[in-house]
């Protein structure tokens, strides 16, 4: 009877290795994407970070080779509809909880790419946490069928700024 117990849970717990890379700290991310985008322009990496610890955290930076400047952003829609992106000092990551960062939302922003960054392309960024330790990671580029965003040729020298989108991302 235990035995079969065991024998139907493999399948789930395979499923949840798979999802997670592997990471000693109790912080994981999953689903660790970017969007293409050119050398000279600006990037964005989407995650979901775990917090499988009972020690709140924050998410307080970044750093990646592939870029000039790395920064913590947030996109929002004003009151005149426009989506705008600020920066974030620090974002919560309650015990048990999680950041969602989507397009549309949190993300980490790469600014002055050094490289391309083609779909099937890999590269690594480091999180940064109040508590926990660096937390390397390795980053996808996807399409995901997604048109190529104006992303690239806005300026992020600004603490925050405004432009007008045709889209909703990122
Ligand atoms: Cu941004």
């Amino acid at each position: 009877m235990k035995q079969k117990i065991y024998l139907a849970l493999m399948p789930l717990m395979g499923l949840l290795l798979f999802a997670c890379q592997t990471q000693t700290a109790e912080i994981k991310a999953h689903e660790v994407w970017a969007r293409p985008a050119m050398m000279g322009g600006n990037g964005a990496v989407y995650m979901i970070l775990h917090n499988h610890s009972n020690q709140g955290d924050q998410l307080i930076g970044a750093t990646s080779d592939v870029a000039e400047a790395v920064e913590l952003h947030k996109s929002e829609v004003n009151d005149q509809g426009v989506m705008i992106m600020m920066k974030q000092e620090a974002i919560d990551l309650p015990a048990g909880g999680e950041i969602q960062m989507q397009p549309g939302g949190y993300h980490i922003m790469l600014i002055g790419l050094r490289k391309d960054l083609k779909e099937g392309d890999t590269f690594q960024v480091v999180l940064k946490f109040r508590s926990s330790a660096d937390l390397p990671l390795q980053v996808t580029v996807k399409g995901g069928g997604m048109e190529m965003q104006p992303e690239a040729e806005h300026d992020h020298g600004s603490e925050s700024h405004n432009h007008p989108m045709t889209s909703p991302t990122p």
